[in-house]
């Protein structure tokens, strides 16, 4: 057996959640406030999720301790809080490789570690995998322990509550930690955060005898009698009848999250209580970002940081020199607003990361937080539609996916004027395949009537909100990039383009690209490149992904010998639908045409830059120009 250094910090002594639990329970607090210091200095030098993971030190070190990991299922909802459970289950030595290219990933991937028993990155997801796999060990006759653990924030969305509902029913033997810390990435709303809040405040913490209480087979022989005559008084004390008692939970709650000892105190107990015959919900309060303290007020900014100075907790920010489209976004639509009364702002739960909160600045009583809810958030956009209201409903390109037959069906099938604002496009660097906007182009482009919009630059941008205020009469959709545009500068009016009509940028010979997004900057610059070599292409800019400015595309088809689409989304987006009106115009057949559609691979790529990222897609200018002069070659 492992001996332990007294003389050495306690947490270099703990490579895996065997070696954790080697020690004893009151050296916990200490390992657990050195995981937090580690946590925060290894943030500190990478970046990433910050207060989420500060949120859970203890819970983390509770979890590993008690749960015999990896056999035992550990479940984390989205995973943004996983770092401390990334540096006790033998990933403390490439913390620093956090985030970038070839290291180890800001949320859970099952191929990165045994202890990620589920990948995560979108929310609201663990109660129904942990069910899942609770529900295989029963079907399999195995023993191991399965626990899930959910914010608050994340029981916002429809997904938990499915679960829940599911699982009250099936009552295989699983643990739900519900961590409360009374945010999402801003403040949590809504009716469940008000009735969590008044679940919160009703009691003290429970103490050990109240816990002690509730776990009524764990008492000596002679008192179980009396125990469990008093079982409904002591389920009472503990439970109170809750929501969740009424899902077929058996509430343990409110405890202190922050008190590893009482957390262990607790799971031990849960854990061995063959008593309980229904899944449990185990309800923490904590504090997110704890430890943190800044000397500075930085509210929901510490949910995802760039890198900082750990003694001044500074971060260092590259200035923004030019605005991003979320900011443009949010600056115009109040612009757009103040012309016009019927708009109104949607946003599921990401107000700053949409500039939502821009908006509501100036329009509280026109913005709407509909929680982590993407589902809802389309659907309450529709019956908005349906009395005239326009609501801009912004959700990452990544979020939308969610949301996808509340697209189609309530909104769609209904031609109802919606307007969708996927911010996110494309690859997004750091947050790797889970948040990239990769396959929006290809599930909307397939649905009848919508306008599909994606700007080339922030003018282009502002020309399209400009004119998705007047489409009134369909869906529409404009889809942007993170990030910050070319640093034009933006026109004071508020013009409409004409839909379906894209424009040529650049006039050439031979080679036509017809670009769609802000790949744009890459085209121009391969154009320059290619110009060294005496190849003047002609560029243009489709503008409209829906529809296809059929004219635009004729004409390059008839007057080049190359014809190349590119856009920063999967195959079957733009560029396919582009390939169907050339079939069916019966253009590829003349043989005077080589068509290619540059978009991103058939593949899932890891985080890393953005740069980095587009490179693997071959969609920067060396690509582009490489694939020119393969054509022209061949
Ligand atoms: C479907 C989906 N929508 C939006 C997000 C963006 N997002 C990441 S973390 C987060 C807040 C989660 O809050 P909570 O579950 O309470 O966890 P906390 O960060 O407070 O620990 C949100 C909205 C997401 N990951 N998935």
């Amino acid at each position: 057996m492992k001996a332990i250094k007294k003389n050495q910090p306690l947490l270099s002594q703990v490579n895996s959640p065997e070696d954790l639990r080697l020690f004893d329970i009151s050296e916990l607090p200490e390992i657990a406030e050195e995981l937090r210091q580690t946590t925060i200095e290894s943030v500190s030098k990478t970046g990433g999720h910050l207060g989420a993971g500060l949120g859970v030190v203890e819970l983390t070190v509770a979890l590993h301790y008690v749960f015999n990991t990896p056999k035992d299922l550990l479940v984390w909802d989205i995973g943004h809080q996983a770092y401390p459970h990334k540096i006790l289950t033998g990933r403390k030595d490439l913390m620093h490789t956090l985030r970038q290219g070839g290291g180890i990933s800001g949320f859970l991937k099952r191929t990165e570690s045994e202890y990620d028993t589920f990948g995560a990155g979108h929310s609201s997801t663990s109660i129904s995998a942990a069910l899942g796999m609770a529900v295989a060990r029963d079907l399999n006759e195995d023993d191991q322990h399965v626990v899930a653990v959910i914010g608050d924030g994340s029981l916002s969305a429809g997904m938990a509550y499915e679960a829940m509902n599911n699982a009250g029913h099936l009552r295989s033997k699983l643990i739900v930690v519900l961590n409360d810390n009374e945010m999402s990435i801003a403040p949590n709303v809504g009716a469940m955060n008000t009735y969590l809040n008044k679940l919160m405040s009703s009691k003290p913490f429970l103490n050990f005898r109240q816990i002690a209480k509730s776990i009524l087979h764990k008492m000596p022989d002679p008192i179980e009698h009396f125990a469990k005559k008093t079982k409904q008084y002591a389920k009472d004390i503990v439970t109170g009848g809750n929501f969740f008692e009424e899902m077929g939970f058996h509430y343990v709650g409110p405890l202190d999250g922050h008190d590893v000892q009482s957390l262990i105190f607790v799971l031990e107990n849960l854990k061995n209580d063959s008593g309980i015959e229904s899944p449990i919900l185990v309800h923490i309060k904590t504090q997110k970002g704890k430890g943190f303290n800044p000397p500075f007020s930085c509210g929901e900014s510490y949910h995802a940081v760039g890198k900082f100075d750990p003694l001044t907790k500074e971060q260092q920010k590259s200035a923004p020199s030019k605005p991003t489209y979320t900011k443009i976004f949010g600056e115009t639509l109040v612009k757009m607003a103040e012309q016009d009364d019927k708009i109104v702002a949607i946003t599921a739960a990401m107000p700053s990361g949409t500039g939502v909160n821009i908006f509501e600045q100036s329009f509280p009583e026109r913005t709407f937080d509909v929680g982590i809810a993407e589902q809802h958030a389309v659907t309450f956009a529709a019956g908005l539609a349906t009395q005239g209201i326009k609501p801009y409903v912004a959700i990452y390109s990544t979020f939308m996916q969610r949301a996808y037959d509340q697209v189609v069906h309530d909104v769609a099938i209904q031609n109802l004027p919606v307007r969708f604002m996927m911010d996110r496009a494309g690859l997004v660097g750091a947050d790797g395949p889970t948040h990239a906007g990769s396959f929006d182009l290809a599930f909307m482009c397939c649905l009848p009537n919508i306008v599909i919009m994606a700007p080339s630059d922030e003018i282009e941008f502002v020309k399209m909100l400009a004119t998705s205020m007047n489409i009134n009469d369909r869906p529409s959709a404009i889809r942007y990039p993170r990030g910050e545009g070319v640093g034009l500068s933006l026109p004071n009016e508020l013009k409409p383009i004409a839909i379906g009509k894209g424009k040529v940028v650049k006039k050439g010979e031979k080679v036509a690209i017809l670009n769609l997004g802000t790949r744009m900057q890459e085209v121009l610059k391969a154009s320059e490149i290619l110009k060294n070599d005496n190849i003047n292409i002609t560029i243009a800019d489709a503008r409209f992904a829906k529809p296809l400015d059929h004219d635009l595309i004729r004409e390059l088809a008839k007057n080049h010998e190359v014809l190349i689409t590119i856009e920063e989304g999967s195959v079957g987006g733009f560029g396919s639908w582009v390939a169907k009106f050339l079939e069916d115009e019966g253009l590829m057949d003349t043989g005077n045409l080589k068509f290619r559609s540059m978009c991103l691979p058939d593949a899932f790529i890891d985080h890393d830059t953005p740069y980095n990222m587009y490179e693997i897609a071959g969609l920067n200018s060396n690509g582009i120009v490489q694939k020119v002069k393969s054509l022209l070659k061949a």
